[in-house]
């Protein structure tokens, strides 16, 4: 039994030593057991309620469980599940129109996790970097950003910095320039190769700490890609669907990327479902055969994510992200803590940075944070994200961030 799971019930015990025995250990979870979630809570096998300031990695905007949401998936799974997309079904064509009229594309690739949409994205950026500007073939560009998490696979890890993401995993896919986030002059040299057709980049940095551009990084990046021809792709995997106080993260400076990468919140937390969005031009690049998944665009993930987006609209989830997020940072920065070097984000996507001579002080926090009934996880060592579900109320923010308070001032 390892220090920290000395603090776990017998029961909870013995959950996690089932995963530790026949599960692979690619995790180094929090020693919590959840077996229930409804709205901003979630409860442990004890029967222990917690704040959940983690929200599946913000794939649980709408709250745990939104009972909206849920009706939708058992209506639908009790009607058709899956048909491949060897036939049409009653409810692709329904999603399609709901979700490119409500973002204002001509097209959406309907794909499930968020690195598979992420894979088809850069796969649509070279396609229309042959087919459209001209390059010639197996010579495409994509520019990313350092510091990015864009997801696991062999190729989107070929382009990661972060090397307990692409350590021991070579070798790695061609084709990608790395330069610095938030930083216009090197996109500016970059783009100069005539070779590049996009620019992947991440409206705020989730993985690496929620780190925020400088006001006007989005909307200069994409008036330069613009100008050289090049696809902007915006990875709103974790920052789109409300999560930053706007539907895209993209909107706070009025950017339309050339195509938009959603997943996470777009099935509520129910299950896997991403998508792809993007105009004609790009999107018909791929001709029938050339591109898919089995379980892409099925009837059930359909009325799902119809459904979820329904609800962020109906319950303005954008604007209840916007002021909540701000009453969030000030109540942190009011608590005056000297462990506290700063607070960063946008809506409720927020990571504060632990300042204290002990390396292990965020997860020490976040273990005092578990106990006093709020869960959050660090990452990156010193930094905590803190991203509830968007229907948190005020006062439950003002007790989250008096529990953060004394959990502070426990640390010494
Ligand atoms: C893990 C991180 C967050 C993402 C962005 C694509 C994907 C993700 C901006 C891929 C996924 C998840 C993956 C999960 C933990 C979590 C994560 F810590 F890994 F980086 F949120 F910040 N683009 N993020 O954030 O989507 O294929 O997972 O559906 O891998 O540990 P996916």
């Amino acid at each position: 039994m390892s220090a920290e799971t000395l603090h776990v019930s017998e029961r909870a015990h013995q959950y996690i030593s089932l995963e530790s025995k026949h599960g692979a250990h690619n995790y180094h979870p929090l020693p919590v057991v959840l077996s229930r979630g409804s709205g901003v809570f979630v409860w442990d096998v004890d029967d222990r309620r917690y704040f959940d300031f983690l929200s599946g990695y913000s794939a649980v905007n709408q709250g745990h469980c939104h009972p909206r949401i849920l009706k939708s998936m058992i209506d639908q799974a009790q009607q058709l599940t899956l048909t491949s997309r060897a036939f049409h079904s009653d409810k692709l064509g329904l999603y399609e129109e709901f979700i490119t009229h409500l973002f204002g594309y001509d097209k959406v690739l309907p794909m499930n996790t968020g690195v598979e949409a992420v894979e088809t994205a850069l796969k649509l950026a070279r396609r229309w970097g042959y087919s459209v500007k001209g390059i010639p073939d197996g010579q495409a560009r994509i520019i990313v950003c350092a510091g990015n998490f864009h997801g696991r696979t062999s190729s989107v890890i070929s382009f990661s910095t972060d090397p307990s993401s692409y350590g021991g995993f070579g070798p790695y896919m061609p084709g990608f320039d790395i330069i610095p986030y938030n930083d216009v002059s090197s996109l500016s040299r970059a783009l100069a190769d005539p070779h590049v057709a996009g620019f992947l980049v991440e409206p705020i940095q989730g993985e690496a700490g929620v780190v925020v551009p400088d006001e006007g990084y989005l909307s200069r990046a994409a008036a330069m890609c613009r100008e050289a021809h090049v696809l902007f792709i915006a990875d709103e995997i974790q920052t789109g669907l409300c999560r930053t106080g706007r539907m895209l993260c993209c909107d706070h400076e009025d950017v339309r990327p050339d195509i938009v990468i959603l997943g996470k919140a777009l099935s509520g937390g129910i299950m896997p479902v991403s998508a792809v969005l993007a105009d004609d031009e790009i999107m018909l690049t791929i001709r029938p055969g050339e591109h898919g998944s089995t379980y892409g665009g099925n009837p059930l993930a359909c009325a799902i994510a119809m459904t979820a987006l329904q609800v962020l609209q109906d319950e303005q989830m954008a604007e209840r992200a916007e002021i909540l997020g701000q009453q969030f940072r000030q109540g942190i920065l009011d608590l005056g803590s000297a462990h506290i070097k700063l607070v960063r984000g946008k809506g409720l996507l927020n990571a504060v940075v632990v300042d204290h001579p002990d390396p292990e002080a965020a997860w020490r926090l976040c273990m005092r944070l578990m106990e006093e009934g709020l869960l959050a996880k660090p990452t990156h060592g010193d930094k905590i994200r803190f991203a509830p579900p968007l229907c948190i109320t005020s006062s439950q923010i003002d007790e989250c961030v008096e529990t953060i308070g004394r959990c502070l001032h426990d640390l010494d």
